[in-house]
């Protein structure tokens, strides 16, 4: 793809994730509805579908024949028929939106033919852009992240969005953490895995986790961290798909063989049982 139309998707990606996060800003004080989506702990709300309804509309009205993988599920056609889909996530973070009112993030990925080519997280309640192009490099605002300082795997501040669910226990992945947590430095759980993601591009975490994430909540920072120099796979070490959910390993590099041969030999992993939660 010419450098000049990944200039111009990246600024369209960035112009959305803004327009999405003012708008989630001003929303965000008045009354709005919540509802549940498969449980309590699953959200959704009328701010949700709103900021993605404006971001389809700002995407087609510039490239009608693009297609859009979006969480709310607003975009009417059919993303497959397209060579180019941008995958949004307008809130990322949902819990932290309604709760704590920061923490989340806009979610924005072009991929081309199946390949990542823009990637933008947007954080409304800080002001903070990560974006990235595809051999480009990554940025925080108008700084370069580099993850060029060696960290080792028991320094390391690891985060996950682990789900104690039967599902997680059967995986074996609470012991996991639990025995993970007393071999690095710290753990945390933010609640955003875009911004998660891209704080692991910026160095202010080492390593991300998720058993299983969809592509909306990873597509942007995967592209992110690997343009900062960091590794992204699935906890298999595959590649992170576009259009299924994965679990996700996303890391320095520096341990990044040894905390996925750790996981690996830890627990019992069947890929694609733990995609068909
Ligand atoms: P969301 O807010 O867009 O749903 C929370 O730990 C992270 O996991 C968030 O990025 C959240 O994205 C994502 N997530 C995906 N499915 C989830 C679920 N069923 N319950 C809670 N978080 C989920
Ligand atoms: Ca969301």
């Amino acid at each position: 793809m010419q450098p000049k139309v990944l200039e111009e998707w990246k600024d369209l990606a960035i112009l959305c994730a803004k327009s999405a996060g003012k708008l989630s800003l001003e929303k965000m004080n008045q009354p709005y509805e919540v509802n549940y989506k498969t449980s309590a702990s699953d959200l959704v709300t009328a701010v949700d579908e709103e900021v993605e309804q404006l971001v389809i509309d700002m995407i087609l009205k510039k490239y009608p024949d693009h297609g859009i993988i979006g969480e709310e599920n607003r975009f009417k056609g059919d993303p497959s028929d397209a060579e180019t889909v941008w995958i949004i996530d307008p809130i990322d973070g949902t819990t932290n939106f309604v709760h704590q009112q920061i923490n989340y993030s806009v979610s924005i990925a072009v991929y081309h033919k199946g390949e990542a080519a823009v990637g933008v997280v947007y954080d409304p309640s800080r002001d903070e852009l990560f974006h990235a192009i595809k051999g480009k490099g990554a940025f925080l605002n108008d700084r370069k992240l580099e993850l060029t300082r060696e960290v080792k795997l028991e320094e390391a501040l690891l985060c996950t969005s682990l789900f104690w669910n039967k599902k997680a226990e059967q995986f074996g992945i609470d012991v996991i953490f639990k025995e993970l947590a007393g071999k690095v430095r710290a753990m945390r759980l933010l609640g955003s895995a875009a911004l998660e993601l891209s704080y692991v591009a910026a160095g202010r975490l080492d390593g991300y986790v998720s058993l299983q994430l969809n592509p909306w909540d990873f597509g942007a920072g995967k592209l992110i961290i690997e343009e900062a120099g960091g590794k992204v796979t699935s906890m298999g070490g595959k590649p992170l798909p576009f259009n299924e959910k994965s679990s996700v390993v996303g890391c320095n590099p520096s341990f990044y063989a040894e905390l996925k041969g750790y996981i690996r030999s830890n627990m019992f992993l069947n890929e694609s049982a733990v995609k068909d939660e």
